[in-house]
């Protein structure tokens, strides 16, 4: 559905199957087109070692930042649509590998918890992979039930994240 207000959206993006690196790239690339939205900015892409299982390959991960008339279900949507395109599978293990996962992270003010949609998403403050590219897109971000981003970040061991040169 269409919003009449313009919201800050915040995705995360991960992959660590058949080609990362372009799978991010590709997914930045196809977030770009998604209707009723705009690509404001985006990360670096980061190199990160796998949280869950660790016989998977490392992820490289990175952070979007959009602005959308899209309510949040209706980006959802959207953003597991383009996860289908890039031949994700849901049969695996939990936190097993996969070609792209594409997670509402920030939904401007807005929070929500239900099992289909929890806003904020619950793995933020601990994640180095997603609070280190958060920061590097906006410094200024408020996150709603846990605060600045620029308080945040700081106190999240780096965990071996390498920002990967283009
Ligand atoms: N869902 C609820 N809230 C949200 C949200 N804010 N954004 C629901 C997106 N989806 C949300 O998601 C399962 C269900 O969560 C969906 O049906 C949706 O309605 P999924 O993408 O099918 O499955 P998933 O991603 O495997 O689930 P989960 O437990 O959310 O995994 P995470 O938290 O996404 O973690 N290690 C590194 N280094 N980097 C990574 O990016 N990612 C994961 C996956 C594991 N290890 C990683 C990384
Ligand atoms: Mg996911």
């Amino acid at each position: 559905m269409r919003n009449q207000f313009i919201t800050d959206a915040y995705i995360g993006i991960g992959s660590n199957l058949q080609n990362p690196f372009l799978q991010v790239a590709s997914a930045i690339e196809q977030l770009s087109l998604i209707d009723e939205t705009e690509l404001h900015s985006f990360s670096s892409l980061y190199s990160s070692r796998p949280m869950g299982p660790p016989d998977q390959p490392p992820y490289v991960n990175s952070v979007a930042w959009l602005k959308t008339r899209l309510d949040a279900n209706s980006l959802l949507l959207r953003l597991q649509a383009i996860e289908n395109e890039h031949g994700r599978t849901r049969d695996g293990e939990r936190w097993g590998p996969r070609t792209l996962d594409l997670d509402i992270l920030v939904y401007g003010n807005f929070t929500l918890n239900s099992q289909a949609l929890t806003i904020p998403h619950p793995g933020i403050k601990s994640r180095e992979f997603v609070l280190y590219p958060l920061h590097e897109v906006n410094k200024n971000l408020m996150i709603p039930n846990l605060g600045a981003i620029h308080r945040i970040q700081p106190r999240c061991y780096a965990n071996g994240l390498t920002r990967l040169s283009i």
